[in-house]
């Protein structure tokens, strides 16, 4: 008898309703039908399964909301991405899982949470950057780019815990300096990785193939020479609109993603039995 359940909550202002929409949207939901009245509107939102869950005793839940996803680490990138408020960060649950909780919007309070993979079946690296030191070579070229995503690589790292006296900032020329100086880097030994972030542009750049596969291939070739994880935020784009785009526009922020892989290279490397540097003592 039963057709549908629906949780239903009130979102205040029409911007905030919008932003909640595209967050959802973003993070996975199908978006179903949306509704107009005179004075008020509405969306759905699917979810491939839905359950009603009583609970009796156990933990007091602060959310409104449960979302069981597949990839939490994900997710809790994306929230951060999206500036929303964080009630509690990604941590273990007493029943087998991972949680987070956020306020995306005033007054609503979503848990994400996913259930624990059976441990001997992949080791993958946590998002936790307290302890961990990092290089970041920044382009100058097309420095109103460069600088955005640099921005976000700092984002990134900040919030996941890096101290600010272990991340070191070095600027090059243009992109093709990053690889010599990466490596560099890399060689010193007093980091745990480095991340690389540069912006080519087709139509203002001479040979633009061939700069750009000599950067891929040095940053590259330095990650596997030394061993030190690089991470690759340079940007191959036709255009500056697309520049634009991948640098905290439309497409997300590319620094902010090469600084996150650059945590979890990092979480993964030592988990694996990588030589992770414990020396100190390097200068910004
Ligand atoms: C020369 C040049 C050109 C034409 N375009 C770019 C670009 O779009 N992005 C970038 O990062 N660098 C560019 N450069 C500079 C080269 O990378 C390099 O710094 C100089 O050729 C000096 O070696």
């Amino acid at each position: 008898m039963i057709k549908g359940i629906t949780t239903i909550r009130q979102i205040g202002k029409g911007a905030e309703y919008d932003a909640l929409a595209d967050l959802l949207d973003s993070l996975g939901f199908e978006r179903g039908d949306e509704w107009k009245a005179p004075d008020s509107r509405g969306r759905y939102f699917l979810a491939p399964l839905g359950k009603i869950e009583l609970i009796d005793g156990g933990e007091k839940i602060p959310a409104d909301l449960w979302v069981e996803v597949s990839d939490l680490d994900t997710v809790s990138v994306r929230l951060k991405k999206n500036k929303s408020k964080f009630i509690q960060d990604i941590e273990e649950t007493t029943w087998d899982s991972r949680a987070l909780i956020v306020e995306p919007a005033k007054g609503v309070r979503i848990a994400f949470w996913q259930r624990n993979r059976p441990k001997e079946k992949a080791i993958e690296g946590d998002m936790n950057a307290a302890g961990m030191r990092f290089g970041i070579v920044v382009a100058r070229w097309n420095s109103f780019i460069t600088e955005r995503l640099l921005q976000g690589s700092l984002d990134a790292l900040r919030r996941s815990g890096c101290a600010e006296n272990d991340i070191t900032v070095v600027r090059v020329p243009g992109s093709f300096e990053i690889p010599s100086q990466a490596r560099t880097l890399a060689e010193a030994g007093s980091f745990d990785a480095i991340i690389t972030l540069g912006c080519l542009i087709r139509g203002e750049t001479t040979h633009y193939e061939h700069i750009a596969t000599e950067v891929t291939r040095g940053i590259g070739q330095s990650a596997q020479e030394t061993g030190v994880p690089h991470t690759y935020g340079v940007l191959t784009c036709e255009n500056l609109e697309q520049a634009l785009d991948r640098a905290g526009l439309k497409a997300g922020n590319k620094g902010f993603e090469a600084a996150m892989s650059a945590i979890e290279m990092v979480s993964l490397k030592r988990k694996t039995g990588g030589p992770a540097s414990k020396q100190k003592g390097h200068s910004r």
